[in-house]
């Protein structure tokens, strides 16, 4: 018997403007009826008249007032170090008794990188070849050989990458950290709609998705059980951080401790921005909102000014580090009443046509990002760290943000131990990086270093030569 389009499931589609899915249906063959049928029937016909909808509203409003955050700074009073000191004190409190969980995003495309597979998986260890993934991986056992914590870290991929990416944790062995330790979750794919709000097809009987935007975290960690399991395991914080940057401290005392203590719901970390027309997003308040304000929705006036200390007035850029309150994000998704609102990425994609032919078609895909449930949130910490000490995300094949760029800033911290430790520096390689790697299990900072370096000469355990240079592991 050959494969019928359903009425109803025809019907809801005309009734939605999606009528042109089934154009092609006739001349498929059974298997490709079985694929579109499944897509067709996956569909959220409601949320994707509502995306539509967007694409004819007018643009968004555009914010009358910014201000900017309130942050603790690098620089601090002798009250802030005080402060500074408890807030550790309760950090290092939280994370021995495994109340801090780890939540890695890595669902997206990484398109601009070019590289084919999960971000995760290139390699950025100067000497070692580390991945990305080995990279968090290896912190998270820093903390837990620091702190005498139970790891649980959920990682959340999507349809594009997912399989990818749980082999290479399996070929990977977990990294040491057992699998039973690692929760995987995916977040929701959206389709993407050509201009007048019809969804793009990429075959006949395949449909133009893309990942959800990493707002969709949240409401992943709910529907794939990732909260309710959290609070069964005790834990009462996630820490939230990007795939893409190796310098990312998942488990720092510090950060933990200041947000807890100001019974906040979520926090953020935040690099000084290099010069007014850096693209960075920064966080501030929109009309009294806190959230990230993009670098074009700043005026250019309010990227220029400057306080009288001579720093600029809007520099918190956003490195995408935040402190979730794990009760917060229950409260942010319960009933799946998440509402953040839609960025729209306006591109040509790829897809074809009426006439099922190929061609660039100018689209829409649809985005929430996380930064915007600041907005919702009671209390809020956002904390100024260094940029050379946390910051160095791979984005681009090539040139600033690049996985080059990012093996020079490891280095430079390597290096920066090594001077701490009194160790002459050696010499550099042709691309200026350093022959060196410190392993975060060995040291994670200059006094980890210093501290760990005695100890092993202590041992006369020599470091490990290999042919890119000297790890320290
Ligand atoms: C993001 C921030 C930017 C700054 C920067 C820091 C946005 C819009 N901008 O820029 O303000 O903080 O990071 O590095 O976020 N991801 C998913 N699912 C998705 C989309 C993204 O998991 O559907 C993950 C992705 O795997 C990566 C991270 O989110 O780990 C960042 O995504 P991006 O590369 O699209 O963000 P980017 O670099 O434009």
């Amino acid at each position: 018997m050959t494969l019928e389009i359903p009425n109803d499931l025809a019907i809801a589609l005309e009734a939605a403007g999606q009528a042109h899915l089934l154009g092609s249906w006739d001349g498929l063959n059974e298997g490709s009826r079985r694929n579109l049928l499944s897509a067709l029937r996956a569909l959220d016909l409601p949320q994707i008249q509502k995306l539509g909808e967007h694409l004819r509203k007018p643009m968004e409003h555009e914010a009358q007032s910014f201000e900017a955050p309130i942050t603790f700074p690098l620089d601090r009073t002798d009250e802030q170090l005080t402060h500074a000191q408890k807030a550790i004190d309760l950090g290092e409190s939280l994370l021995s008794e495994s109340k801090v969980g780890f939540v890695l995003v890595a669902g997206g495309q990484g398109s601009r990188l070019g590289f084919d597979g999960p971000k995760g998986m290139v390699p950025v260890g100067p000497v070692s070849g580390l991945s990305l993934f080995g990279w968090h991986a290896a912190r998270l056992t820093a903390a837990k050989q620091r702190f005498g914590m139970r790891i649980t870290w959920f990682v959340m991929t999507s349809a594009t990458n997912n399989g990818a990416t749980r082999a290479f944790f399996e070929e990977q062995k977990f990294f040491g950290l057992g699998s039973e330790n690692v929760h995987f979750f995916t977040q929701e794919m959206l389709p993407a709609l050509d201009q007048e709000g019809r969804i793009v097809r990429t075959a006949p009987d395949q449909l133009f998705l893309a990942p959800n935007g990493h707002g969709g975290t949240l409401q992943a960690l709910r529907s794939e059980g990732m909260l309710d399991l959290a609070a069964s395991l005790g834990i009462e914080q996630f820490s939230y951080f990007q795939v893409d940057n190796p310098l990312v401290r998942p488990a720092d005392p510090l950060f933990i401790g200041l947000h807890a203590m100001a019974g906040a719901d979520m926090s953020s970390k935040v690099v000084t921005k290099n010069e007014p027309g850096e693209k960075v997003g920064v966080l501030g308040l929109a009309d009294g909102k806190l959230g990230c304000i993009e670098y074009s929705d700043l005026p250019e006036s309010l990227r220029q000014e400057r306080d009288p200390d001579g720093q600029l007035r809007f520099r918190a850029g956003n490195i995408a580090v935040h402190m979730i309150r794990r009760d917060f994000a229950e409260q942010l998704t319960q009933d799946g009443q998440l509402d953040l609102p839609w960025h729209l990425a306006r591109k040509n994609l790829k897809g074809i046509d009426a006439e099922g032919q190929v061609a660039e078609i100018p689209g829409v895909k649809f985005e929430t990002f996380v930064f915007d449930a600041l907005g919702a949130a009671a209390n809020s910490v956002t904390l100024e760290v260094r940029r050379d000490e946390e910051f160095a995300p791979v984005k681009n094949a090539e040139g600033s943000d690049s996985p080059a760029s990012c093996r020079l800033a490891l280095t430079e911290s390597f290096g920066r131990m090594f001077e701490a430790a009194g160790h002459p520096l050696p010499e550099r390689n042709a691309d200026g990086t350093l022959p060196i790697e410190v392993d975060p299990r060995a040291a994670e900072n200059a006094d980890e270093f210093c501290a760990w370096i005695d100890h092993l000469l202590e041992l006369q355990r020599p470091t490990t030569p290999t042919e890119n240079g000297w790890l320290y592991r």
